[in-house]
Formats: structure tokens, sequence, C-alpha cells
């Protein structure tokens, strides 16, 4: 009996013992697996862009190319059937650089996503048909013009006010107001989303912040001292969520108005005002420049994409004044 109980004892001692190995076995294997993946989205998200910032100070993503996961991000946004809505300004003989930008956009611009172009034009007989994808659809809007550039320039920040309270608020999931004389190279995608988006403006990327050309008359709304700010933003891409975007243009359009009344007018018109409330609201996303380059710019090698960029233009030509 006493043989017997002993055998027993040592075999139950045995099987726990080799169930307990086998538990460490399996527990091992999964967790370095999981490692290896940590370790591996890690390298290839993180690590693949050390030659340029890929967050702000507050920790806003700066969007580069092969800083991101075009996968994991589509896999968050298509099941969510999301709605862009896109504005452009062509007025005068901007008109002319419709066709490129909205063909451009339609090869390349939140392809597979819904889009609503809104055409701010006085020409809406001279804009031209371009075939849309599925889910894409223009509106022109008829929108009386001025014989003043800067006029044209920062007006546009009451109309965007007025079509996101009219429209855009209970129609679209997100809205980028884009500066109409560009076009579009690459990919330009979900991964530039966010709630409130900027973009760093190719010509003042990398210069120090007393170069930027902010405002520096205390008399203006749009006054930013020699010792504050973060960027130079471009006033050609504004995006976000839409009452994002309609608190930021609501601002400006006030201090625009503040300004006009004190007879001041800001030295780059609603884009000083815009950098502005981006000093105190600051994106939640940065598009690096990439997403704002210029044609007339070479391009440095931290350059891997140009997505978006202004095209070439003869402004005493183009413009209705000097
Ligand atoms: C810069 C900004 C622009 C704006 C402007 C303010 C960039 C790259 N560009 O561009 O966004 O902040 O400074 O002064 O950051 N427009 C017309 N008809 C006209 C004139 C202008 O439709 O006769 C519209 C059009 O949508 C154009 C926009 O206004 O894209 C800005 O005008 P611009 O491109 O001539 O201004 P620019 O190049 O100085």
């Amino acid at each position: 009996m006493g043989n017997f109980t002993m055998r027993l004892r040592q075999n139950v001692f045995l099987i726990s013992l080799i169930a307990g190995l086998l538990l460490w076995l399996v527990y091992f294997s999964y967790a370095s697996t999981r490692l290896r993946l940590v370790y591996f989205s890690y390298a290839s998200t993180r690590l693949s862009r050390p030659d340029v910032s890929t967050t702000t100070k507050w920790l806003a993503p700066i969007v580069w190319e092969d800083a991101f996961d075009l996968t994991v991000i589509d896999n968050i946004y298509k099941p969510q059937n999301i709605t862009v809505a896109t504005t452009f300004f062509a007025l005068g003989k901007y008109v002319r650089f419709l066709k490129d930008v909205l063909e451009s956009a339609e090869q390349h611009f939140m392809v597979g996503y819904r889009v609503h172009y809104y055409v701010f034009t006085d020409l809406p007989d001279e804009v031209p048909t371009v075939t849309l994808g599925e889910g894409r659809q223009l509106t022109v809007i008829k929108t009386s013009s001025s014989n003043r550039w800067q006029e044209i320039s920062l007006r546009r920040m009451e109309m965007i006010e007025k079509l996101i309270e009219d429209e855009v608020i209970n129609k679209a999931d997100y809205i980028f107001c884009l500066d109409v004389d560009s076009k579009f190279y690459a990919h330009w995608g979900a991964e530039s989303l966010g709630d409130l988006v900027g973009v760093l403006h190719a010509w003042f990327f990398g210069t120090s912040r007393d170069q930027f050309t902010y405002e520096r008359r205390p008399e203006s709304q749009a006054y930013i001292p020699f010792n504050e700010g973060d960027y130079y933003y471009g006033g050609a891409v504004i995006g976000g969520r839409p009452d994002k975007v309609l608190k930021l243009v609501k601002t400006c359009r006030m201090n625009l108005d503040v300004d006009r009344a004190n007879k001041i007018e800001a030295v780059w018109q609603e884009e000083s005002h815009l950098n502005k409330y981006f000093l105190y609201n600051k994106p939640t996303k940065v598009l690096s420049p990439e997403y704002l380059w210029d044609d007339r710019k070479g391009k440095p090698s931290f350059m891997k994409v140009v997505r978006f960029s202004q095209v070439e233009k003869n402004y005493a030509e183009i413009r209705p004044n000097p």
C-alpha cells in the first residue's frame, strides 16, 4: 500500500512537471511572436524616417512617406464610409486651373472614398466637365469676384464658413479647402485625416522661426511676435472635421473683419490669420511639405514623394491687380 501511494505521488509530480513545461513553452512562443511583431511594426513605422521629425512638440503626427501604414489606416476609415468635402475657388482667370486639379484629384486624392467637390466661381459656364469616379460628385457655387486678388483669397474664409454651416456640417465627415492653382502628382489618402489639419509651407520648411513671414505689426489681429510660433503653415491647405474647421474659418473671418475696420490688411491675408490661429489652436495632424510643394522648387532628399504642388503661374498675367 505504501509503495502504491509513493508511485502515485511520483506519477502525479511527473505529469504536473510535463504539463507545466508544455504551458511554459506555449506561452514563451506566443510572447516571443508578439515581441517580434511589436518590434517589426515599431521598426517599420517609427524608425523608417530618421531624417525628419514625425511628431510635433505637442505630439501631433507629421505625415511623411514611409512613416505610416496605409493598410492599417484604410482599415480604420473604409468601414466608416466617410465623405470628404473639398473646396476650390476659381475666380476670374483662375478658372483655367480647374481641369488639371480636378482630373489629377480623381487620380490621386482620397481614391476609394466619397468626395464632394465644391467649386466656387464667378464663371460657372467655364467649369470643365470632368469624369468623376463612383461616390464622387461636384457642386458649382456661383460667387461674385473682386478686382483685388488679396480680397478674393481672404474672402474664402467667410464663404467656407457659410458652406460648412449651410451644408457640410450635416453631409460630410471631413473637409479640405485647397488652392486651385495646384496639381496632385501622387497618392493623398486617409493618412491625412484628422480633427484639425495644417500643412507645412514648402518655402519655410527648415528655416528659422525669425524668417517666417508672420504678420509682425501689433495693430493686426494676425500679429505674432518674433519669439513665438511653431511652424509656418501654408494657406493652400486647411482640413479637418467640419466643426473644427468651422471654428477656424469663423475666427479668422472675425479677425479679418476687425482688421478691415482698423484699415489694416495682414501681410499674407488669410494665411497670416491662419498662422495666428494655429499658434493658439494647435493642429492635431500636420502634413509635411509632400502635401504642398511648389513646381518651381527642386526636390531635396527628404522629399520622397510630391503629392500636391502649386503649379507655375504668371502672376502679372493671371491676377486682376498687381
Ligand atoms: C499664398 C497661399 C494661398 C493664400 C495666399 C494669400 C500657399 C501655397 N498659397 O498663395 O493659399 O493664403 O498666399 O495671399 O500657401 N484666387 C482666385 N482668383 C484670383 C486670385 C486668387 O480664384 O484672381 C484664389 C485661388 O483659389 C487661389 C487662391 O485664391 O488658389 C490663392 O491665391 P494665389 O494662389 O494667387 O495666392 P498665392 O500664390 O500668393
